[in-house]
């Protein structure tokens, strides 16, 4: 019996030293000591001993147990150890490598002269409002005095979402709506996305931006039109910029007219830039049409005002001499980040 004991000690000893897995020692601890194990058979095999010898055979058996035990912790502690060890060399982290780069966007040309078109006009004391894209017919055409039948109001020009409600193809609903809260004076631009059935090509796009800007008040001329639109001239292309005005028509407006500024680029000399001619056209203005200001509830015996609009894209292709607007919408990171 005492043989039998010493030889499954040592058989189960040798199994844990050869043991390099967790779930091997789990496997020896099954085969000697678990309820079929070889230990556990010994003392089932206990009746065959004599009465007097039991004691000490039990204690024998308990003592192998115990040293079978202590060995299968020591080595699982050994091989847990050993395998924590090796995750953490796998997991080391090179901290001298060099860092991955962030890639920061970029400010688009529209924003970047956005911004600068809002500070000079908010300088000037201008609130800056914006509003819905998708508008009443109402307010996109009816009281901006462009009754039903007028060309511009074409399904050629105007994305008709029902018959009523359009997307805006101005800003000027915007203006339309704050005139009609009522509260005056009003020196307010409206930026914002508008949208015209165009084809594109370099110069045009079925959705693009405007910067709309509206005065009311007592005693607004077409000087004040004036001043103001040459002041914003001189901020956003030098203080060397003069302004010229050509009659035009809006139906918003009357008398209207178009702003051309001297070429910044020759200065009014004439060159490829602005066709020889010197000038460039910039906006549209006018003295808001006494029509608009009786339709936003506006009286127009004891209030007057100037109107304008100008292309935030144009802005951009000018002042950053770009030559086709549809860069403009490609949002390609190596070109935006050249302005
Ligand atoms: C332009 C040109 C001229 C304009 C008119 C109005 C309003 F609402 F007051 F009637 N807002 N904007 C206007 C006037 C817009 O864009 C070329």
């Amino acid at each position: 019996m005492k043989d039998q004991l010493e030889k499954i000690k040592k058989e189960a000893l040798d199994k844990i030293d050869a043991s390099d897995a967790l779930d091997k020692l789990n496997d020896i601890r099954i085969a000697y000591l678990g309820k079929k194990g070889e230990l556990t058979q010994v003392l089932k095999s206990m009746k065959d001993v004599a009465p007097e010898d039991r004691p000490k055979v039990g204690q024998m058996v308990n003592d192998v147990r115990t040293i079978i035990e202590e060995k299968l912790e020591n080595t699982r502690k050994e091989l847990a150890k050993k395998a924590r060890e090796e995750q953490l060399k796998r997991e080391v982290i090179d901290v001298t490598l060099p860092a991955k780069k962030n890639s920061v966007g970029h400010s688009h040309p529209n924003t970047i002269a956005l911004n600068e078109v809002e500070q000079i006009f908010v300088g000037m004391g201008y609130e800056v409002v914006e509003g819905p894209e998708v508008e009443y017919d109402e307010y996109n055409f009816e009281k901006l005095n462009i009754p039903a039948n007028h060309p511009a109001k074409d399904e050629q020009d105007t994305f008709y979402i029902t018959k009523d409600i359009v997307l805006r193809t101005q800003t000027s609903p915007v203006q339309a709506r704050v005139m009609e809260q009522g509260k005056l004076p009003i020196r307010m631009i409206s930026p914002g996305r508008v949208f015209r059935s165009d084809e594109v090509d370099a110069t045009h796009s079925p959705s693009f931006h405007q910067v709309e800007g509206l005065v009311i008040d007592k005693h607004i001329t077409f000087a004040d039109l004036k001043g103001t639109l040459a002041e914003f001239a001189r901020e956003m292309f030098g203080e060397n910029t003069k302004v010229k005005f050509r009659p035009h028509h809006f139906p918003f407006t009357e008398p209207s007219a178009e702003m051309d500024v001297t070429c910044f680029k020759c200065g009014g000399k004439g060159c490829r830039f602005c066709k020889g001619s010197g000038w460039i056209e910039i906006l549209g203005c006018g003295m808001v049409h006494p029509h608009v200001l009786e339709m936003c509830g506006i009286d127009a015996e004891e209030y007057s005002g100037f109107a304008f609009g100008v292309g935030l894209e144009r802005i951009a292709l000018l002042k950053y001499e770009i030559d086709d607007m549809r860069l403009l919408y490609e949002n390609d990171i190596r070109f935006l980040k050249q302005f």
